[in-house]
């Protein structure tokens, strides 16, 4: 089988962007595979040009879709991040973005077959073993993206998805503690979806309020947060995280807009312009353990399990319930959030050609 010519269906995935490919029409070898998202996505190049890469890790990424075995599963999503300026493609991350496209891309190609008025799909997400079901209009049998659901940067509205999570498969505290201390920082790591290391953005000198391009200019600041992120990747049980893309490290301040907490999250050296779905629900999850970080800066409902955390261009909002004490931690019951998808365009995508072996001109 060659691959010059490969059916693609790229979407939006919530505030991502990425290319949504069957399985069947990939390599089964990881490292061809690789090889081939590499030339397909433009990989490396800071403006990915010659690829369907946006130049930016939020619009560098991938979604490999397939049948489960799992009895509990409909489909299984492997997540793949293309990494823009490095040859490099890593399944060690999840995506809770990308993930709102999965349920329309299973129904769209026939994995799935739709409800008259809503589908539910099952998802396994292989990068984790965790499973999500995702629930979104098809009325007459086709995927509806029309809407008014909106979600903060995203313009305008789309048909509402869905995306339920029962309690994940690793402890919400992977350190075993609820605050560690890193290098005289105070931090929560925290795992409800995406290894997330909680810092009260004070104690790295910052407010918590600046916009990203600030934030990214602050050559201080990025020394502290590697520094911290490393540190916390060990305490993790994560290993050497130099060269990886979780943990992610969010910065906490008060709210300012109403919500319960705002936030600054970094993926890990670029500051996301708003925040990852996995992420904001650890940060979600963390924010309601007593005694960890930014608790006491929080504006917690006291009555509701939904949480809006504001991030730079606008809020998220997210259910989260913990309870079940798992060896005296806490761990997550549900986790439940509203995002949107849309496909964008369905074709064959034709990657660049692969590097010739050296030597082969005289
Ligand atoms: O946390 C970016 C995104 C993400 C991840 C990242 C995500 C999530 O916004 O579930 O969606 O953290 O690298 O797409």
């Amino acid at each position: 089988m060659t691959f010059e010519a490969v059916p693609c269906l790229l979407m939006r995935g919530g505030t991502s962007k990425g290319a949504y490919f069957l399985a069947d029409d990939l390599p089964a070898d990881p490292a061809a595979r690789d090889d081939l998202l590499l030339r397909i996505m433009g990989s490396p190049d800071p403006r990915q040009i010659d690829g369907l890469g946006g130049a930016h890790p939020l619009t560098s990424k991938v979604a490999v879709v397939s049948p489960s075995p799992d009895p509990d599963a409909d489909v299984d999503y492997l997540f793949l991040q293309v990494a823009v300026d490095k040859p490099e493609v890593t399944d060690r991350q999840n995506c809770g973005n990308i993930l709102a496209g999965i349920g329309p891309f299973a129904v769209e190609r026939g994995l799935v077959p739709a409800g008259e008025e809503r589908t539910s799909v099952r998802i396994r997400m292989l990068n984790t073993g965790d499973h999500a079901t995702a629930t979104f209009p098809t009325p007459g049998g086709r995927v509806d993206y029309t809407g008014d659901a909106e979600i903060s940067g995203v313009p305008g509205g789309a048909a509402a998805v869905l995306i339920e999570f029962p309690p994940g498969t690793g402890p919400l505290l992977p350190t075993g503690n609820v605050r560690d201390e890193i290098h005289g920082v105070p931090v929560t790591c925290v795992d409800n979806g995406m290894p997330t290391v909680l810092v009260e953005a004070a104690a790295l000198k910052v407010t918590g309020h600046e916009s990203p391009a600030e934030l990214e200019a602050d050559e201080e600041l990025a020394d502290r947060l590697r520094e911290v992120r490393l540190a916390a990747g060990e305490l993790m049980g994560l290993g050497d995280v130099s060269e990886t893309t979780v943990p992610k490290v969010t910065l906490l301040a008060a709210p300012r807009d109403g919500g319960a907490v705002c936030t600054r999250t970094f993926i890990p050296v670029r500051c996301h312009p708003s925040i990852g779905v996995l992420g904001a629900a650890s940060v979600a999850a963390g924010l309601r353990i007593e005694g960890g970080v930014g608790a006491n800066l929080a504006e917690l409902p006291a009555d509701s399990d939904r949480l809006r955390i504001e991030h730079p261009s606008g809020f998220m909002d997210i259910e989260v319930s913990l309870g079940g004490d798992t060896g005296g931690l806490v761990s997550a019951r549900r986790t439940a959030v509203v995002r949107t998808a849309r496909k964008i365009f369905d074709g064959t995508v034709f990657p660049r050609a692969a590097a010739q072996p050296l030597g082969g001109r005289g």
